[in-house]
């Protein structure tokens, strides 16, 4: 077995043999984590749910995402979340105490331990050896409930790395080259398991960077052997009991095999606006850049920094940049602040910027009108920046850094001989924990605070003989037609204004699809209106990115019944489902260009066959043309749409 095999094996609930891959396979979960931006949404649905007390080993919410506070909207949230963890004797990590990955990996992972959380990058703890999946925030809820987690089985593939990193090359140019080979859609349906001599190289945090990025790949997660590094790691974060070796065995087999040299990697950077736009950096020298943005939970780790302040250590940034810098968690910081990195850092003329998500979720720092921001985070999706019209370019942060010396794209790996890249671990990572707050008995049951801006979400509807209305025929009109790897972050956008109303539905589905077509809610609610419901039609991978609920909720508020498209990505396929939303896909993709907006389609015996297995249903048009589309759910997939959800159906 590889080691992902290992680990869900040993975490799989009522299932001696681990099923082929895409089949169902049910696990339990030891620790989960939410974040805020998605975490009111699951604890009003952990609430909805009565939950009562975290089930989990450990359960942790973290505040880190929407930090502004420019209304009292994100400190009730922050409040909400923290009184309603508390009541129900989960950890919380206060604001300014780090990007949830980030302290996730310091504080909480342990080798072969699996960890669910509502956001995508929950696998950066795979670093450590661990089978951490980024799910909605249902899925996570119900993990706190005790549930156990279900996925489709993973094929795994089993990527080699060979040799050592060259000075001036780094993590983030392992996992573009990954992204570069498979793609946005490369990893969906698939676990990405490193192995080889390589790997022994790689410190925890270099690990959790490639772990992180597989995300962008649409992998259900990434993962990595816990080995004398990893022990390392723990040792001086002070937690070396919870560290166990792991690897897969020496004959393990993998559906799918890369190799990738460490020794010849050159320095990639993705391209606008995809992360799976990835070429050598040679192609790129000399592009004029205008922000310098470094940090997000792929790199912002002490290492990271300690590079950064290397490299930029008395020198200064061109006069046409600004450099900014968001330490991942407050462990950095306090490192940097204690050993003078900070101070080189701050002389270079960088912005220090608090610890959190910061600019990769569009809290601030939006790059000026067609300007060049050069990032060192992990999603480069069109407008994510805040501003549309920019050209967001994805790197490390040895790129990141020289390139804000010289204001242009610039090969790191000209430094060599002038800049020390073998940073010295600290005997003992920094731990002062009083912004991580463990569960207390005496809160357990406590009055829940909430503000005026937390709102009811919606609860979709039960699912009858069709879709429709019988006074409009039982049609439903397609009201939007999009293309292939729409993003979260269309469906649903996030930035400064949007994000301090993520617990409130009614308002952000106004925005829903925005970045599509301006008009979408309108005509959402028209058509809602005048038949009952809508549909929206996709490409391929549609919802990749983010875990954001939302990204249903906001549809489903609107009147959204069903979502055909030609293939989805995993996270939002469930969190349709969980929210009653039917995800259909074209059984010959080639129908999608036979399909406009306006259209009308009808489904008959809808009850009936979505609770009779059917995989293949029959869609009628006006003209009485037919459209096939799979409906690929398991049994209790098929309960949940049924009941129009999963809230339904587990209150009964
Ligand atoms: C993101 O990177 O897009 C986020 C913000 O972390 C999301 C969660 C969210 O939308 O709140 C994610 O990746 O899941
Ligand atoms: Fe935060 Fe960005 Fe990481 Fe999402 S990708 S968790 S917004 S730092």
């Amino acid at each position: 077995m590889n080691l992902t095999q290992k680990i869900l094996q040993a975490h799989s609930v009522g299932q001696e043999i681990l099923p082929v891959a895409g089949e169902s396979i049910s696990i339990r979960i030891d620790q989960t984590l939410t974040q805020d931006s998605t975490g009111t949404m699951a604890y009003l649905q952990l609430e909805a749910l009565e939950v009562g007390e975290t089930r989990a080993e450990l359960s942790v919410a973290y505040v880190d995402h929407n930090m502004l506070q420019a209304g009292f909207e994100s400190a009730d949230d922050h409040r909400y979340i923290q009184s309603v963890a508390e009541k129900h004797q989960i950890w919380v990590s206060k604001p300014g105490n780090g990007i949830c990955h980030q302290v996730h990996l310091e504080r909480f992972g342990v080798p072969g331990k699996t960890l669910i959380g509502s956001d995508s990058h929950t696998p950066t703890c795979g670093g450590l050896g661990m089978i951490a999946i980024g799910a909605g925030g249902q899925d996570v809820a119900m993990a706190m409930g005790g549930h156990p987690y279900a996925i489709s089985m993973p094929a795994v593939v089993g990527v080699k790395l060979e040799g050592k990193l060259q000075g001036g090359v780094a993590a983030k140019d392992v996992i573009l080259e990954v992204l570069r080979q498979l793609t946005v859609k490369g990893g969906v349906g698939r676990v990405i398991e490193y192995y080889g001599e390589g790997v022994k190289t790689l410190s925890v945090p270099e690990r959790a960077t490639i772990a992180n990025m597989g995300a962008e790949l649409g992998a259900t997660t990434s993962v990595f052997p816990s080995d004398e590094m990893t022990k390392d790691y723990l040792e001086r974060q002070g937690r070396a009991e919870v560290w166990r070796p792991l690897e897969a065995e020496a004959d393990a087999d993998y559906d799918l095999d890369l190799t990738i040299s460490l020794t010849t990697l050159e320095p990639h950077v993705a391209k606008p606006h995809s992360p799976d736009n990835v070429v050598s950096i040679g192609e790129l020298l000399g592009t004029e850049v205008d922000q310098v943005c470094i940090g997000s939970c792929t790199n912002s780790s002490y290492l990271d920094l300690m590079r950064v302040a290397a490299i930029l250590k008395g020198r200064s940034i061109h006069p046409g940049i600004s450099l900014t810098v968001s330490p991942g968690s407050k462990q950095v910081l306090s490192m940097i602040a204690a050993n003078g990195a900070l101070g080189d850092i701050l002389d270079a003329g960088a912005r220090i910027l608090e610890t959190g998500c910061g600019p990769c979720i569009g809290m601030g720092q939006a790059p000026p009108s067609e300007g060049v921001s050069l990032r060192t985070f992990n999603r480069n999706f069109t407008g994510r920046s805040g501003t549309k019209n920019s050209f967001v370019y994805l790197a490390s942060p040895e790129i990141a850094a020289y390139s804000a010396i010289q204001g242009c794209i610039s090969d790191p790996r000209e430094l060599a001989g002038t800049v020390e890249w073998n940073i010295p671990w600290p005997e003992k990572f920094h731990n002062n924990n009083n912004l991580l707050l463990a569960p207390d008995v005496t809160k357990k049951g406590q009055e829940v605070l909430r503000g005026p801006n937390i709102k009811p979400f919606p609860l979709g509807q039960v699912i009858g003989e069709t879709w429709g209305r019988p006074d409009t025929g039982d049609r439903l009109p397609v009201i939007i037609m999009v293309g292939d790897n729409i993003t979260t972050d269309h469906i649903m956008p996030s930035n400064a204004n949007l994000l301090p109303y993520r617990s409130n539905i009614p308002y952000l589905a106004g925005f829903c699809l925005n970045p599509c077509d301006a008009d979408f809610a309108k005509n959402a609610e028209a058509a809602k209106e005048q038949f009952g419901g809508s549909i929206i039609v996709g490409g391929d991978n549609y919802g990749q990115g983010s875990s954001r609920e939302h990204a249903a909720l906001t549809p489903l508020y609107l009147g959204v019944k069903a979502v055909i498209v030609k293939s989805f990505a995993r996270i939002h396929r469930a969190n349709l489902i969980n929210n009653g939303i039917l995800p259909l896909v074209f059984a010959d993709p080639q129908d999608y260009d036979g399909l406009e907006t306006g259209q009308t389609l009808v489904v008959r015996k809808l009850r009936e066959q979505l609770l009779g297995g059917q995989s293949e249903l029959v869609l009628e048009s006006e003209n009485r043309r037919e459209v096939k589309v799979l409906l690929q759910a398991n049994d209790f997939e098929r309960k949940v749409l049924a009941a129009g959800g999963k809230i339904n159906l587990l209150k009964g």
